[in-house]
């Protein structure tokens, strides 16, 4: 049993890449078991060969630290708090969050942490809007999400993509509040590539960080997840939005992965997508940062 994300040999000081999970899911709504996302994740990425031919970087020599779980929290509100005091100090050493989920209310807290004169917009990759005020009495349910990270950030800062569900209140709140979203069904029409120039281009912030909840993914290729939800993206689209955000790309998570609903493609996935964003960004980093795609 691995306790670390792959090749995550480096130290938090000389780390660029830091990951972190987050064992908590008690927000879910429907199916129980993403709070074992992050170790399911982390075994999964073993499975892969530490050299990338596309990137030609081998993963061992980039510095990645895994910092492990946080502690089991009683309450969503203790879970946000945690959440923000280990992020903080990442985002404060100018260093590249990967957080695991756990549910998709782990999220908020990790961009909430950013410091306030960061110019940081979300790119919030999900099935669902997300745009719930509350849910259950919750207003940290993962069911408000997008909702929380634009009372942070501002509307116009998070843009979501392969959204295929929301109720009327949702749509209605967001014709009035103006959260830009591209539906799957945009995607399948139009083509990833176009739509993700589109939504890079609606963010005006300097930087980026993709949200990433796994069930905007199809469940044909990403069962292992609390609230599936047909027609969604290809685990390809994912990756070009995840490495056209690369030379802005400052941060990711990677929420609602459930191993008990998984036949393990879902871990894989999330694990191949989180080394994506790793040795993109490297990449870019390493060209010198000439030229924006
Ligand atoms: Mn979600």
């Amino acid at each position: 049993m691995h306790t670390t994300f792959a090749d995550a040999n480096a130290t938090f000081p000389e780390a660029r890449y830091v990951v972190l999970g987050v064992p908590f899911d008690r927000t879910t709504s429907f199916r129980p078991g993403a709070r074992f996302g992050p170790d399911s994740i982390r075994q999964h990425s073993w499975n892969f060969e530490t050299y990338n031919f596309e990137t030609g970087l081998d993963l061992a020599d980039v510095p990645v630290h895994d910092l492990g779980n946080l502690e089991e929290f009683g309450s969503a509100a203790d879970m946000v708090e945690g959440v923000r005091e280990a992020v903080k100090p990442i985002w404060e050493e100018g260093k590249f969050p990967i957080t695991l989920g756990g549910d998709h209310a782990c999220a908020p807290p990790a961009v909430e942490a950013v410091p306030r004169d960061a110019s940081l917009g979300v790119l919030y990759i999900d099935a669902h809007l997300d745009f719930r005020d509350e849910y259950l009495g919750d207003r940290r349910s993962h069911a408000c999400s997008s909702r929380r990270m634009v009372e942070r950030l501002g509307s116009k800062n998070v843009v979501v993509l392969g959204v295929r569900s929301m109720s009327r209140d949702e749509k209605e709140d967001n014709d009035r509040i103006g959260m830009p979203y591209f539906s799957a069904d945009d995607i399948h029409r139009e083509g990833i590539v176009a739509v993700a120039r589109k939504a890079l281009d609606r963010l005006t912030t300097e930087k980026v960080y993709i949200s990433l909840d796994i069930d905007g993914v199809d469940p044909a290729y990403a069962p292992g997840t609390g609230t599936p939800e047909p027609f969604g993206l290809s685990p390809l689209d994912v990756k070009t939005i995840v490495d056209m955000a690369s030379p802005r790309l400052a941060g990711m998570d990677i929420m609602e992965v459930s191993p008990p609903w998984d036949n393990g493609n879902t871990s894989a996935l999330a694990a191949r997508l989180a080394r994506e964003a790793i040795l993109r960004v490297e990449l870019y980093r390493r060209s010198g940062a000439s030229e924006r795609r």
